[in-house]
């Protein structure tokens, strides 16, 4: 049976684990930290999470994990079939994980880690999430799924990192970049469906389990 790695606080690794609860596939979670471990690092050459244990071998970088698990299970369809329709779907994905997270990825030490940040990069990443959240409120479409009527990889995608670019904005810069989207709304709906609850469910006991580890 495939093997998700990963612990359930990482934005990445919920991505991949609602596409497969989505789906329907059947997989085992195995708890690993980031903690830069030899282990980790054969695994997972530069120490991130998610990586998946296939019986073929191992895959890194969850978008190439959630393209693998559309393919080798294609029922339960998270990707369009029409090729454009599915492009389309791609490009949401890109852009929110290029374009947004990855740069407000840069503001999760001081926002969530009680560690700091230069001015430089607080500015450098403020300038860049003006422009990135503005280009993207011009075609994430929320109606009511972010890619149209459907849901598909791309709201497992957004659902993961839509409301933390949101909450680092407000720590950071006291305004919420997202707040013209509909976000809150967005995250509601979902939250309806089991698959979600069961992913903030294993949040929540991973953000505990966290915590008591380091008392
Ligand atoms: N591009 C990677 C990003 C994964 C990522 O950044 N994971 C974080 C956890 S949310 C991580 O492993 N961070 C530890 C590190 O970078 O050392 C993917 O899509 O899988």
């Amino acid at each position: 049976m495939i093997k998700l790695c990963g612990f359930s606080t990482s934005n990445y690794y919920n991505k991949v684990k609602l596409a497969l609860l989505e789906k329907g596939v059947e997989f085992e979670e195995h708890l690993v930290w980031t903690d830069r471990s030899p282990a980790l690092l054969e695994k997972s050459p530069l120490g991130k999470v998610p990586y998946l244990e296939t019986e073929q071998g191992v895959l890194i970088e969850s978008q190439v994990i959630a393209d693998y698990i559309e393919s080798a299970y294609p029922e339960h369809p998270l990707m369009p079939a029409d090729p454009i329709a599915a492009a389309k779907i791609r490009e949401l994905i890109t852009f929110m994980e290029l374009h947004l997270e990855l740069v407000a990825r840069e503001l999760y030490p001081l926002a969530f880690f009680g560690g700091t940040i230069t001015e430089e990069v607080k500015n450098k990443a403020e300038k860049l999430l003006r422009r990135n959240t503005k280009a993207f409120a011009k075609f994430a479409k929320f109606s009511p799924y972010i890619g149209g009527s459907e849901f598909t990889m791309a709201d497992c995608v957004a659902l993961a990192h839509l409301p933390l670019v949101g909450m680092a904005t407000k720590i950071v810069y006291g305004e919420d970049m997202l707040a013209d989207l509909p976000v809150r709304e967005y995250t509601k709906m979902l939250a309806e469906r089991p698959t979600v609850q069961k992913v903030n469910a294993d949040r929540k006991a991973n953000q505990e389990l966290m915590m008591s580890r380091g008392k």
